[in-house]
């Protein structure tokens, strides 16, 4: 901000009343803590305002390359506190609000999280807004402004119940409706052949509306745009009808409509072939691309020149129609030919792969394809066989249609000039498993970019005594190169050091040690290891084999094995999608488990399990700078990248886990001393599922997995139905797909090793701040430096 006068506590508390007084309507006496907090962000909003105009007005002076990310989910959380470290204005706010009488801690945390994403992949696209504006890359994000974002989780009787979120019930501060900004988006119909052109005519048509945040880089000297679409209907409310009485029916077109912006999807587990989702699809990237255009022609007017001008990104397969749609307009409606039409659509496009998991890859009947979106049905046809005449090699088998289906991994790789996989292992992975063919024919358009995730959220906002003690150690500029982490290294053989990171982590956890007596009664001491596992649940993930570790750990403990325990708190977050039996299964284990190993009196403090509902970014926050240790355990091959992981070494903790994803460059960067692994490597996983029984073998090889599961089996933690779990104990003996039992044994052992090392404190505080010194190359920024350098040549505007 260049603006000082702006940034002083007294010109905020004047913009604050202003605000509160004019905008609100309420007098101080009168305001609620919503009020105060919607008073705060509109004067915080304000001052992001010239920044983010000062930005646009660059872009089109310059003429700059734009980078458009389209995105079915953005996991952005609050907002408040980030955009208000981002101007530098923190301490600026909290003196303004403590003199209006105000805590300005309860004032950020009154913020409901914007959850419009259901775990990683919609929380790296909101990373990545962020560091895209701090980098000063020209860029702006699409999705779905949904009015429901990811279900609320409460527990009943152990198991997940699912509620509505209602994100919008109060206004929300930081968007600017632009109904100006809409286009109509057509589905169904019909395809008419009149003079050599396709003509589609849609049966249904829905407006999509702009809604736009802007998004504040750090030190707010850039700002891009996050633009949300809203469906709204095309046809007027009907008033004859309304007239005559029939209120539903004159309601209903209105209704139908805004079903396409209604609700998130809730499911990333499987590829769920719903009309639904297909229209949402469609609906978020034709507008998309419709402005995309309108904005190039502003500006140019040869499309053929639009690569030079435009990036975009598919963030997974989830808006891979860009290619037939962009196709379409160039062509149908631009009057291009068809192939050039085609060969400039992938000269601008980029797809990230974000999972190998058959069962989540996207392929949509050619039935359902072609009634809701008859001409791209027509296109993608011709896309296929113009790509299997370009390449006489490609073998029969390959191909986006197959089976009366269409393949949208296919579809995107084709479509796009470059593809990426999210960590080196899952990159190697998709070259070698997921499109070898595809591979071979187009060389080198496979390129790995490593996850990463924003340091002003994860570190600087989050954990504000440990970035003290950094800027206090090697000075600021670290939120903005992280790189320069490594400084800490040198102080790491520093007593005073140590013992100064020691209390840091000590403050975080007891400040959720605190909130966990509060808010669950559980009583926890911050002299436990905190061990961590917060995620979306899989079976892939294995909350199962740390459970049942933990049961194992607790069996141990009560028969006095073990002789100089350390005490441990077992943490656990994370949703199931609401249809996945067996992910609900395992979170009411945990649940139980809990409920025994908390009331335990032989084990006491020594063993907690707690599973706090409802993990959001907001709670992330909270709990990733208190962790000791990070559980990071999925079957080797299948996690692609992680980026939870990432955040938990920037925060000081150790990672347990396996060589998968991302964890084999954390392993790298942290030395393996700092690292706790354990677990088959992805080629052995696949070897020991071709062994028979080897489930059998390797339960029978381990006295404290049998005692385990024969725990289980008896109903030990669901005394009231003691055969609740047989499903889950038999999963193990005879269909463990994800290796629990082949990895339980070394688990085990690692996580004897975790005991040892934390009892150590000097080794343990100097592996935790190790962590965090060798964690620079996990910032979003180097992910977003080579993203613009290898797959959307484009420079920073600053
Ligand atoms: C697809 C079709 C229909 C309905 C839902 C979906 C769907 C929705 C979300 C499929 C997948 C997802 C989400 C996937 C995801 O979050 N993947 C994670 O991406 C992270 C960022 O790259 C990685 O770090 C994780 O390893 C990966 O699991």
């Amino acid at each position: 901000m260049t603006d000082l006068s702006l940034t002083t506590p007294s010109a905020l508390k004047s913009d604050i009343l202003r605000h509160l007084t004019f905008t609100l309507g309420k007098d101080r006496p009168n305001a609620s803590l919503y009020d105060w907090r919607m008073a705060l962000s509109y004067a915080i909003r304000d001052r992001i305002v010239e920044p983010w105009f000062a930005s646009t007005r660059r872009t089109w002076a310059t003429g700059h390359k734009r980078v458009y990310y389209l995105s079915m989910e953005f996991l952005i959380g609050r907002i408040l506190e980030d955009a208000t470290i981002n101007l530098g204005l923190y301490d600026a706010v909290g003196e303004a609000m403590a003199e209006f009488g105000q805590d300005l801690r309860l004032i950020i945390e009154d913020e409901p999280d914007a959850a419009l994403g259901n775990g990683g992949l919609g929380r790296l696209a909101a990373c990545f807004m962020e560091s895209m504006a701090t980098l000063g890359c020209p860029a702006y994000g699409y999705g779905i402004r949904y009015e429901h974002g990811l279900f609320r989780q409460r527990f009943e009787g152990g198991r997940q119940v699912e509620t509505p979120e209602d994100w919008l019930k109060q206004a929300h501060p930081w968007e600017f409706p632009r109904p100006e900004s809409a286009y109509t988006i057509g589905f169904k119909g019909h395809v008419e052949h009149r003079d050599g052109k396709e003509v589609w005519h849609p049966a249904e048509t829905v407006i999509a509306e702009a809604h736009d945040t802007p998004v504040i880089g750090w030190q707010g000297k850039w700002a891009n745009t996050l633009r949300l679409w809203a469906a709204k209907p095309t046809t007027q409310f009907d008033l004859e009808r309304f007239n005559r009485g029939d209120y539903a029916a004159a309601a209903e077109p209105e209704a139908l409509a805004r079903t396409l912006s209604r609700v998130l999807y809730p499911d990333d587990t499987t590829y769920q072939g719903k009309e639904l989702r297909l229209k949402q699809e469609f609906l978020m990237t034709s507008a998309a691309l419709k402005d995309i255009l309108r904005r190039y022609l502003a500006a140019w007017s040869d499309l053929r020149d639009l690569p030079r001008h435009v990036a975009i990104q598919m963030n997974d397969t989830h808006p891979a129609i860009a290619g037939p749609e962009l196709i379409r307009l160039l062509h149908d409606e631009h009057g291009m030919p068809f192939e050039q039409s085609l060969k400039t659509a992938q000269a601008c496009l980029g797809y990230t792969n974000h999972t190998l998991l058959p069962e989540a890859l996207e392929r949509w009947a050619t039935f359902t394809f072609g009634n809701v979106l008859p001409r791209h049905m027509q296109i993608v046809e011709r896309i296929d066989q113009w790509h299997k005449e370009e390449n006489h090699s490609r073998p029969h088998y390959v191909g986006i249609l197959k089976h009366h289906e269409v393949r949208m991994g296919e579809l995107a790789f084709i479509m796009a000039n470059k593809v990426n996989g999210v960590s080196a292992l899952h990159s190697e992975l998709v070259k070698k498993n997921l499109f070898p063919e595809l591979n071979a024919l187009h060389p080198g358009r496979i390129v790995n970019q490593t996850n990463g995730v924003t340091p002003r959220r994860w570190l600087r906002m989050a954990n504000r005594p440990l970035s003290g003690l950094i800027t206090e150690t090697i000075g600021a500029g670290w939120e903005s190169d992280l790189d320069r982490l490594k400084g800490l290294e040198p102080h790491v053989g520093d007593k005073g050091f140590r013992d100064a990171f020691d209390a840091a982590k000590r403050i975080n956890k007891v400040a959720v040690s605190n909130w966990i007596g509060a808010d669950f009664g559980i009583k926890v001491t911050p002299d436990a290891i905190f061990d961590v596992q917060v995620k979306r649940i899989h079976e892939y993930k294995r909350q199962l084999l740390n459970i049942l570790e933990t049961i194992a750990h607790w069996h141990k403990l009560r028969s006095g094995q073990i002789a100089d325990p350390v005490p441990r708190v077992k943490i656990f977050g994370g949703k199931a999608a609401p249809g996945y039996a067996v992910a609900k299964e395992i979170i009411r284990l945990i649940n139980d488990v809990a409920q025994i190993v908390n009331n335990d009196p032989k084990t006491g403090d020594l063993l907690k399990v707690v599973y706090p509902a409802n993990y959001n970014v907001s709670m992330a926050e909270r709990l990733i700078p208190a962790a000791d240790l990070s559980e990071q355990i999925s079957t080797a091959g299948k996690e692609a990248s992680g980026t939870g992981n990432m955040k938990f070494m920037m925060n000081g903790a150790p990672t347990i886990g396996t060589l998968d994803g991302a964890n084999v460059e954390i392993l790298e960067e942290v030395g393996a001393e700092n690292f706790f692994l354990f677990g088959l490597t992805a080629e052995e996983v696949i070897e020991r599922r071709k062994m028979p029984e080897h489930e059998k073998a390797a339960i029978e090889a381990s006295q404290e997995l049998q005692d385990v599961l024969q725990m289980i089996a008896e109903g030990r933690f669901s005394p009231d139905e003691p055969g609740r779990y047989h499903g889950i104990v038999h999963g193990v003996w005879h269909h463990d797909y994800f290796l629990v039992s082949s990895d339980f044994a070394d688990f085990h052992r690692a996580q004897g090793e975790v005991d040892l090392a934390f009892a150590d404190r000097d080794r343990w505080v100097r592996m935790a701040a190790l962590n965090t010194a060798r964690s620079g190359f996990f910032s979003s920024d180097r992910t977003i430096r080579g993203y613009m350098k290898d797959v959307w040549d484009v420079t920073s505007a600053l």
